[in-house]
C-alpha cells in the first residue's frame, strides 16, 4: 500500500488534526518538515502554488486542506471510522463551523500573550497572507473579542459533550479532532495563562481523551525523497464520479481553484474531475513529472481559468 506522506510542520495546528487521525488509525506515515513560511521549494511542485500546511501525498496525489485530509485517510484506512454512522455531513459541517469561529481567535488568544516572541518576518508574512496582525499589542487589542468567540463555540461543545465522551457518541470523529485543534494551539503555546482566560473546565478530560488517540508511528522523511516518490509514480484513477459541474466546467477545460478565505493563490490546471464534494486538476512540472491536485469542495472556488483562454 502507498504510504501516506504529510507535509506540514510541528507548530501547525491544523496538522495536529491529521496527525491525530494517524493515531486514532493507529498508522505508520512519512512526516516531511514543511518551512512555517515561503518559500516552500519542495512543496509547491507538488500543489502548483497552494501553501498552506498541512498537505497530505500518497504516490502521485495530493491533497490540500484537512477537510479532504480526513475524508481521503478515512477511505484509504476505514477502520476505525473518523465519521461514525457515516455521519460525514454533520462531521464536516460541525468542523467548518468550529474550523471558521475559532481559529483565528485561538490564535491571537496565544499571540497576545506570546506575540512578542515571534520573528518579525513571520509576523509581517501572516498579515499579508492571513489579513491579521499577530503582533502582541493587536491581538492584546482584540483579546475581549477573541474572547468572547472563544468562550461562545467552547459553551456550544462543552453542551454536546454533557454527556457523552465524544461528540457523535462513544466514539472519537473527526470532528472531535477539528474542535481539539485550536484549543491545543491556544493551550500549548499560552500556557497557565491562555488556560486561565478560556472556560476549560468542562472539556478537560476530553480533551485528554483526544490527546490519548496519540500520532501513531512517525518516521521522517527529507523533502526531496517525497518530491522522488511523486516523479515515480503515477497518479491513481480518481475515484470520484464527474458530476455535471454546476458551472458547467468539463474535465479537461483549465481551471484556476483558491481557497475562499485566506492564502488565496490561485492553483492553474486542466479539471481531471468534479463532484459536489472534490475537485481534482492536473499538474506536471519537471521535477515530479505528472501530479493530481486534490481540494474539497467547501471552502474553495473553481472557476473556467479566464487567462487560459
Ligand atoms: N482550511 C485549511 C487551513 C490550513 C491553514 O490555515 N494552515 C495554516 C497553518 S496551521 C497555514 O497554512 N499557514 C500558512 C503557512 O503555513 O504557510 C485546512 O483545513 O487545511
Amino acid at each position: 500500500m502507498a504510504s501516506l506522506i504529510l507535509h506540514h510542520y510541528d507548530f501547525s495546528p491544523y496538522s495536529e488534526k491529521v496527525r491525530l487521525a494517524f493515531g486514532y488509525k493507529d498508522l505508520d506515515w512519512q512526516s516531511v518538515d514543511s518551512p512555517i513560511q515561503a518559500p516552500k521549494p519542495d512543496l509547491i511542485p507538488l500543489t502548483a502554488g497552494y501553501r498552506r500546511a498541512p498537505v497530505l501525498q500518497v504516490g502521485a496525489d495530493v491533497y490540500c486542506d484537512t477537510l479532504l485530509i480526513l475524508r481521503e485517510v478515512d477511505r484509504r484506512h476505514p477502520e476505525p471510522t473518523l465519521y461514525p454512522g457515516s455521519q460525514h455531513g454533520l462531521v464536516n459541517a460541525l468542523s467548518a463551523w468550529w474550523d471558521r469561529a475559532t481559529f483565528f481567535p485561538a490564535a491571537k488568544l496565544a499571540t497576545s500573550i506570546i506575540g512578542d516572541q515571534i520573528p518579525p518576518d513571520f509576523i509581517e508574512e501572516r498579515k499579508v497572507l492571513m489579513n491579521q496582525d499577530f503582533t502582541k499589542q493587536a491581538s492584546l487589542k482584540e483579546l475581549p473579542l477573541n474572547r468572547q468567540r472563544l468562550h461562545a463555540a467552547m459553551a456550544w461543545l462543552a453542551d454536546m459533550l454533557k454527556d457523552r465522551p465524544f461528540i457523535l457518541g462513544q466514539q472519537p470523529s473527526a470532528a472531535d479532532l477539528t474542535a481539539y485543534h485550536t484549543l491545543w494551539f491556544a493551550t500549548k503555546n499560552g500556557g497557565a495563562e491562555a488556560e486561565a482566560m478560556l472556560p476549560l473546565a468542562p472539556l478537560r478530560s476530553w480533551m485528554d481523551r483526544v490527546a490519548a488517540l496519540g500520532h501513531g508511528r512517525r518516521h521522517e522523511m527529507p523533502a526531496g525523497q517525497a518530491l522522488d516518490v511523486a516523479r515515480d509514480a503515477t497518479p491513481e484513477a480518481p475515484h470520484i464520479h464527474a458530476d455535471a459541474d454546476p458551472t458547467g466546467l468539463q474535465p479537461g477545460q483549465d481551471v484556476v481553484v483558491r481557497a475562499d478565505d485566506y492564502a488565496r493563490d490561485p492553483v492553474r490546471g486542466p479539471l481531471v474531475a468534479a463532484d459536489a464534494e472534490e475537485v481534482i486538476i492536473r499538474h506536471e512540472n519537471d521535477r515530479v513529472g505528472v501530479v493530481h491536485i486534490h481540494f474539497p469542495r467547501a471552502g474553495y472556488e473553481m472557476l473556467a481559468d479566464a487567462a487560459a483562454q
